[in-house]
């Protein structure tokens, strides 16, 4: 394995595109002969921490689980988290943590009106209804990165393809010796 391990850091809103950003990314990194592992937010409060809340200290306490990324960059994998991670506090410690150059922030920039009107799981209208208390871009803040590695924007009008958004952070693995 030739390969300088690191961790890609998405965060956006429920609904930005997140998991499908980090599942295309993997493949691609896959087919061009790369090791990855990909730690979704939505799956790991399933198994590992489902036993945290979405409370603000549940959410820091998600995300310095997550650190056990680092694991994996040390091993010499690109790891790639999607999380909400909303607090730009727990962002920095994972960033920390790892050091800034192995680091790479990746912000899904999507509209929260975007991500309301995709609303694949209907969590939105939950939380609209009342159903759901806590939900980030509802009733709970989202702090956006003020100095992320990347960011990837999705416009109303034109929201990019999974394939845009994979060779947008493909190039920047590239030009910064990670591939
Ligand atoms: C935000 C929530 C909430 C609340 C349940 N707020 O889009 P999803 O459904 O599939 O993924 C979301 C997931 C968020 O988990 P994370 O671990 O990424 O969040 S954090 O980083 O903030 O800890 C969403 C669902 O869980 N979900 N309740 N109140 N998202």
């Amino acid at each position: 394995l030739n390969q300088k391990g690191c961790v890609v850091w998405i965060t956006g809103l429920s609904g930005s595109g997140k998991s499908t950003l980090a599942s295309a990314l993997s493949c691609e990194l896959h087919s061009r002969g790369h090791l990855t592992y990909v730690l979704d937010g939505d799956n790991v409060r399933h198994g590992l921490n489902r036993d945290l809340s979405f409370e603000a200290d549940g959410r820091a306490e998600n995300i310095r689980r997550v650190e056990v990324a680092k694991l994996f960059a040390d091993a010499g994998l690109i790891c790639i988290t999607s999380l909400i991670s909303p607090y730009r506090s727990d962002r920095s410690a994972c960033r920390c943590l790892l050091s800034n150059s192995s680091f790479i922030e990746v912000f899904l920039n999507v509209p929260l009106e975007v991500c309301e009107a995709r609303d694949p799981k209907g969590l939105y209208k939950l939380a609209r209804a009342g159903k759901i208390n806590g939900f980030t871009g509802i009733d709970d803040p989202y702090e956006p990165p003020s100095d992320c590695e990347i960011v990837i924007q999705g416009k109303v009008e034109d929201c990019p393809s999974p394939a845009s958004m994979v060779d947008q952070v493909v190039s920047y693995l590239e030009a910064n010796g990670f591939l």
